[in-house]
């Protein structure tokens, strides 16, 4: 199961994986039951934007409430990967309302894994907050501005919560399942090069990455740096390297660990498939 907020990159990252499944695959590949194939003309659409060089619409969420791939590994170990999200913004109404459909309930306690989209560019912070705090400690000053949003470390750890209790987990005893991949999606916008996305994590949203350590089984998170176009790409671009190498040539993750830059965007998710 794939999550992420509005505008983390969950589209994208759906159309570039497409991609390269059907022309440069990796660890995973499509997998073909017998019987009907998904649809997947969404994906499709996307894919389309791209070989022309410019980004995709934003997905109405009336049309496409889920895209779900089937996917396999060189091992024949197969899983579906689903974006129950994909058109809506529905995590977003999961925080907000604090209300969860059934259809959602259901899947958070069937999914083997959650998939956590975070694009660290356009989470809110108040670093400076802080630190005004700290300056004026003793001094009262009415001036400082009144910060009226929550703070992403605040809002990912509750979301957390409360997805966790929807599907019925304690956090009493570490968690082996669902195992949980983290995706710091657009890497390239933090230009961080080889840095391990792990303490990119930590740096940024330090009480997510704790509350993650301290309640899932080492062996049963891992966070990867993903970038599925490389670099920006806009609404009226036109950009020369989607156009003349592919979509499929664009894009990179980098592993937990730090390193180079990996074409294979189906590494995370090849992860998931792993038994400890
Ligand atoms: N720089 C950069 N921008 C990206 C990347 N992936 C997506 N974007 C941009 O981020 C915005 C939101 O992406 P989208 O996939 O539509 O997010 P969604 O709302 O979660 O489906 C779009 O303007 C994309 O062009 C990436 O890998 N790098
Ligand atoms: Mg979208």
């Amino acid at each position: 199961m794939l999550l992420g907020g509005p505008n983390s990159g969950k589209t994208h990252y759906a159309g570039q994986l497409y991609g390269r499944l059907r022309r440069r695959p990796g660890g995973l590949h499509l997998r073909r039951d017998q019987g009907t194939p998904p649809d997947l003309s969404a994906l499709d659409e996307v894919l389309q934007c791209l070989e022309a060089g410019r980004s995709a619409e934003h997905t109405p969420a009336q049309i496409w409430s889920e895209v779900t791939l089937p996917l396999v590994d060189a091992c024949g170990r197969a899983m579906d990967l689903r974006w129950p999200d994909y058109g809506g913004e529905q995590l977003r109404a999961v925080f907000t309302q604090r209300a969860v459909s059934e259809a959602w309930r259901k899947r958070l306690t069937s999914a083997d894994g959650w998939v956590l989209l975070i694009r660290l560019n356009a989470e809110t912070k108040y670093p400076d907050a802080l630190e005004e705090l700290a300056k004026r400690s003793g001094s009262r000053d009415t001036n400082i501005e009144r910060v009226e949003k929550w703070d992403a470390n605040a809002q990912w750890v509750e979301l957390l919560q409360i997805l966790l209790h929807v599907a019925g987990l304690s956090t009493m005893t570490r968690l082996r399942r669902p195992r949980l991949g983290v995706l710091l999606s657009c890497y390239d916008e933090l230009q961080l090069a080889e840095r391990p996305p792990r303490e990119a994590l930590a740096e940024a949203l330090p009480l997510v990455s704790s509350f993650i350590e301290s309640n899932w089984a080492a062996d049963a998170v891992s966070v990867w740096g993903l970038s599925a176009l490389g670099r920006p790409l806009h609404r009226n671009s036109d950009d020369e390297a989607f156009i003349d190498d592919g979509p499929e040539m664009q894009g990179w993750v980098v592993p937990p660990g730090g390193g180079p830059h990996d074409p294979d965007l189906s590494k995370p998710l090849a992860w998931l498939l792993e038994s400890p």
